[in-house]
Order: C-alpha cells, then structure tokens, then sequence
C-alpha cells in the first residue's frame, strides 16, 4: 500500500468523526497521523515490513500504530468500519463541497434528505436551503460554487500523490531488463499542481516482453488499452496512466510532444510552419527528411531556440523570451538555504525546537524560522503572548550555542476579520521573523477581505503574507480579495509572499507568480512543516515557483544568512 493510501484511511475516520461532532482533538489526531504519513520520506509499509515501529513516527501512538497493523494487513480497519456504518456512504464526499463542511451536511441530511451531489445541486436549484435555519441564499450560491469546484478537481491528483504512484510504478519498470529508457512525460514533469494522468514514454528492444512484464505490476487494476505502441491501464487509485513506446531517433521529439503543454505545442508548431517544417511526435522534418528527434535540444536548437525547462512551457511567454535570450534562471532546490515556516510541539508540531534546528541543520541549512500559531487557534494549541515571549526567549538563548546556524524568533500569526493581528505588536515587532495568515472567516466579501489584507500588511511588524490565498486545492476555494492592491501594498511595505510547500496548498500559486513578480514582490519558500521529515516538502514549493518564472535572486530563503539578516533589517 502507498502512504497516500493509508493517509487517506485516517483522514476518512477523521471526516467521519467531523460529521458525528466528535471531539475536535481526537480528530486533529487522526489528521495529524495522516499527514505524517503522508509526508514519510520512505513507504510506511516497507518500514513496517522490516521491523520498523510506528510509533517512533510523530503524531503515531499506539492505538494508531495498531490500526497501521491492521490496515497494511487487510486494507482496512474495523473503526473505520463501525464508523461507515453509522453514516449514509456519501455523506464524506458532501462534507467536503466547499463552503458546506461538516454541520452543514448533516443538518441537510436531518431536514432535506440529502445525500447526493446531484441532491444537493437541485435543492440549491430550487432554492430550498435558503429557507433552512442558519442558512441564507448565500449559503445557496456558496455551495453552487463549492460544487464546482469539486467537479472540476474530480479525477485529478494532487502532485505528490502521482508522484509517489510515478515513483512506485518507476521501480518495476528500471526492474525491467527489455525496458533501456523511461521517462514521465505530461503535466507531471511540466509539475503541475494536479495531475490528470502519467504519460510515460517507454524504448524497449523487445515492445511485447516489456508489455507483458509491466503488467505484471501489481497496482494496475484494468487495462485500458493495449496495442503495438502504446498501452493504457488504471491502477487501483483510480490514476490513469498511458506508456507509449519510441526508439531512440524520436524519443527527443516524442518527450518534447507528449510534455506539452498542448499550447506550449501549438505555439511552438507556428515557428516550424513559418520554415514550412513539421513537427510531430517522430521527429522535425523537411519533407521526408528527419532535421531532429533525437533530443529535445537538437529540436528547440534547430528552432534558433535554447531549450525551454518544462515548467515554463505553459505558452505565458517563454517562446517569445527564448527567442529574445531572456528566459528566467530558474531557482533550484539546491539553491535553497533554509526553510521560513515550521511548526514544532509549542503548537501542533510533533517535534521540539532543537529536534527541528536539528532536522534543519542534517538538510544542509543555515537557518529555520520557528513560527507557531497564535493563540485564535486554540485547536492548534496557538500561542498567547507570555508562551510566544518565552519561546523567544528561548530561541535566543539556544542561538547562542548554535555555530553557524541561525534559528529565528518568529510566529504565525493569525489576522483577525478585521485586519487587526491576533497578538500585540509590541511583542510582534521584537521577533526576527512574522508570518502573518488567515485561517478563519473566510467567507467575508471581496471588499472586505481586501481591506483586512491590506490592514495586515500595513501593520508595520509583518514580514510574509502567509498562504495568501488559504485554498486547499479541490477542497476549499480560494479566498477573494484585489489582488493587485495587495500585491502592491506587499511591495510598498516590503512584505514577503510566501509560496507555501504543502502539497494540498501550493499557494501562492504558480500562476500569480508572474504577476507577484511584475508587482515587485520576492518570495519566502516555506514548507510549513509540523515535523521533521516535513522539511523534505521544499521541492514542491520550488517547482511552483519555478512555473512561475521565479529566480534565485527573488527568493529570501535563497539568500546567505548574512544576506538573510539584512533584508528583515531594511524592513524594519
Ligand atoms: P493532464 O494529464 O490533464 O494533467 O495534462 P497533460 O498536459 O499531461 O495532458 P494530456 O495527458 O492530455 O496530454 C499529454 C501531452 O500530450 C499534452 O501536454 C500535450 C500533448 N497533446 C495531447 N493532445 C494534444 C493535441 O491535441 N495537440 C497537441 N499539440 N498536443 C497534444
Ligand atoms: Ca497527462
Ligand atoms: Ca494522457
Ligand atoms: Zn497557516
């Protein structure tokens, strides 16, 4: 089993647990344990295979330990079972239509009966919900939008998760001696924040042997379709995935093809028609003979072009930019020198300060900003002034005995619905580092969000506008605010955007990179970890940032400490 698998057992019990108001705590616990999980450098199964204690895991006691034991042995576990039991089947999948959630759910389950999607549709159709109490034509056209949301997210998924099923499937096939090369193709190596299926590109010297040894495989419950060329099968996660085999003078042009993005395509096909070549799959030709193929290079150079990074070619401008020799320098996760969000035990971390310096330390950086949740935040343990002045205080004195390593002061804070911060400033503005966020009152209109994030921004102690738009991605919308009016009081007041590295998060997202950019603003590439192995999520912030044309020089975590020390001083 994956980890995405046994993460997504835990979560359900959690939802289930949600829709029978069970204690709030028990249920972080199991979203905790979830996303331990799912954060696990390795497969828990292997771990568990070899002897490996899951209770030395953050967030994992022993009766979660013992429901791992029982989910790695038969899929499932009997709290699970008991809980599905009690609850109509698809009540889960309702809770989770943006702007319903749990009460929500089951209060029109009790009073309209409704326990469908489509249900649900017609009765905001119909204009039923408005009349229910606590319950508005808001509330109406807030759940159309959340229906669409989900719909257009259906079928899709999140980076990691295809990206650990790449990483799994990937193993058969290196195992595979017909198979001499394989590539991941598609939205996945272009990194897209969702994925909607693998394209995998396949050079064997024998096409039927290796197709009957991939499908030895044992994820894949259907094949979808089999041939010469290509072969289509479903694993049990439900993630399509198509392998189409080449040979070695077309692979170049057959990653170029199936990488896309299909418009990054259709724009580079206009170049090659202006010389009345053609482009394909195969190969660049003149008539019938082949000007290259064999690489990607070999094409974009026959082309005038240097080669394009994947993550650009989204057809935002970077043919027009390859052109004129002016593509960004993307950053690279190497150039990263310490991560600006994590959460330890003060409030719902798993680890203590120094086990996370620590973790910090073993990944090769030079400084970590401690920032735990305020006190609003009471699920999460927040912190209130005395514990944040203490935890300050104690920061500073472990620096002390820190040679070249930077811990920093910080917090997250909450912004309150009016713009105010959830602690005082004073104390906030003696911090080294503050991470401002929204994590409540999400549905203010557009007007008013505005106003509270400019309100936020404008205080004067805030570093880094965090997650800014608070989406979880296919679960929640996005918040609604003018952007350009917050990215340019972000500018005006020297505030950091932060790209958050949460695999569901993902936010700033890529495509208000470019405009961040545009409006002045660096970024700070957090990975708000709430453990150790939370640390090793950076490459997910990277690869947004780099589909959103991000350099180097515009990232504050790229900087040298001493760099580092002088931009948080000139802010303040
Ligand atoms: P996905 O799977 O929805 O996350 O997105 P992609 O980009 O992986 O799209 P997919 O799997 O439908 O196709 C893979 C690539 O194949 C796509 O990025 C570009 C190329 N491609 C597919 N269909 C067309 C097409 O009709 N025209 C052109 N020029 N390229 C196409
Ligand atoms: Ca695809
Ligand atoms: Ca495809
Ligand atoms: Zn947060």
């Amino acid at each position: 089993m994956e980890n995405g698998q046994i993460a997504g057992i835990f979560d359900e019990i959690a939802d289930l647990l949600e829709l029978k108001q069970d204690n709030p705590f028990r249920i972080r616990s199991y979203r905790n344990a979830a996303r331990t999980i799912r954060d696990l450098p390795h497969r828990l199964e292997d771990f568990a295979a070899k002897g490996g204690d899951p209770t030395e895991l953050p967030s994992i006691g022993e009766a979660i330990a013992k429901k791992i034991h029982q989910i790695l042995e038969t899929g499932t576990c009997p709290r699970l079972e008991e809980l599905r039991q009690q609850t109509p089947a698809r009540l889960t999948t309702l809770m989770h239509v943006p702007g319903l959630g749990p009460r929500k759910t089951i209060q029109l389950y009790n009073q309209l009966g409704i326990d469908t999607l489509d249900a649900l549709k017609k009765a905001c159709d119909e204009h039923r919900i408005r009349d229910l109490p606590g319950m508005g034509e808001k509330t109406e056209q807030n759940i159309l939008k959340g229906i669409n949301t989900l719909k257009s997210a259906a079928g899709r998924f999140l980076y990691k998760v295809a990206a650990e099923h790449a990483a799994s499937l990937g193993r058969h096939l290196d195992a595979i001696p017909a198979i001499k090369r394989w590539e991941v193709a598609g939205s996945f190596r272009r990194r897209k924040e969702t994925i909607g299926d693998l394209d995998i590109l396949v050079r064997a010297d024998d096409r039927a042997k290796a197709t009957a040894q991939i499908l030895d495989y044992a994820g894949i419950s259907e094949v979808t379709s089999r041939g010469e060329e290509r072969l289509s099968v479903r694993l049990d996660s439900g993630l399509q995935i198509d392998l189409r085999f080449f040979e070695p003078q077309s692979f170049g042009s057959a990653l170029l093809y199936f990488t896309g993005s299909k418009a990054h395509n259709i724009a580079l096909r206009k170049r090659v028609q202006q010389r009345q070549w053609k482009l394909n799959e195969y190969g660049l030709f003149t008539g019938s003979r082949r000007l290259a193929g064999k690489t990607e290079q070999s094409i974009y150079r026959r082309l005038n072009l240097p080669w394009i990074p994947p993550e650009l070619r989204e057809d935002r401008g970077e043919l027009e930019a390859a052109e004129n020799n002016s593509l960004p320098k993307l950053i690279e996760h190497a150039n990263i020198r310490g991560d600006l969000h994590c959460h330890t035990k003060h409030s719902d971390g798993a680890g203590s300060i120094e086990q996370m310096a620590q973790a910090a330390r073993d990944r090769g950086y030079s400084y970590l900003g401690i920032t735990d949740h305020s006190k609003l935040v009471t699920v999460a343990n927040g912190l209130d002034e005395e514990r944040l002045r203490r935890q300050a205080d104690h920061i500073r004195k472990l620096n002390q005995s820190l040679d070249d390593f930077w811990l920093l002061a910080g917090v997250e804070v909450d912004i309150l619905k009016d713009g105010r911060l959830d602690l005082g400033e004073k104390l906030l503005a003696g911090l080294d580092w503050v991470i401002a966020s929204i994590h409540y009152h999400l549905d203010l209109d557009e007007k008013k969000m505005t106003d509270r994030l400019l309100a936020a921004v404008g205080s004067g102690v805030v570093h880094c506008l965090g997650h800014p738009f608070n989406r979880i991605i296919g679960k929640r919308d996005p918040l609604r605010f003018d952007v350009d009016k917050v990215f340019d009081a972000c500018r005006r007041h020297s505030v950091f955007i932060e790209i958050n590295a949460q695999p569901d998060r993902l936010d700033l997202p890529d495509t208000y990179c470019q405009r961040a950019l545009e409006a002045g603003l660096s970024f700070a590439i957090g990975t708000d970890a709430h453990r150790e192995s939370g640390l090793d999520l950076m490459p997910f912030g990277v690869a947004v940032a780099r589909r959103g044309w991000v350099e180097k020089r515009n990232v504050i975590n790229a900087s040298t400490t001493k760099q580092l020390r002088k931009k948080i001083q000139a802010h303040s």
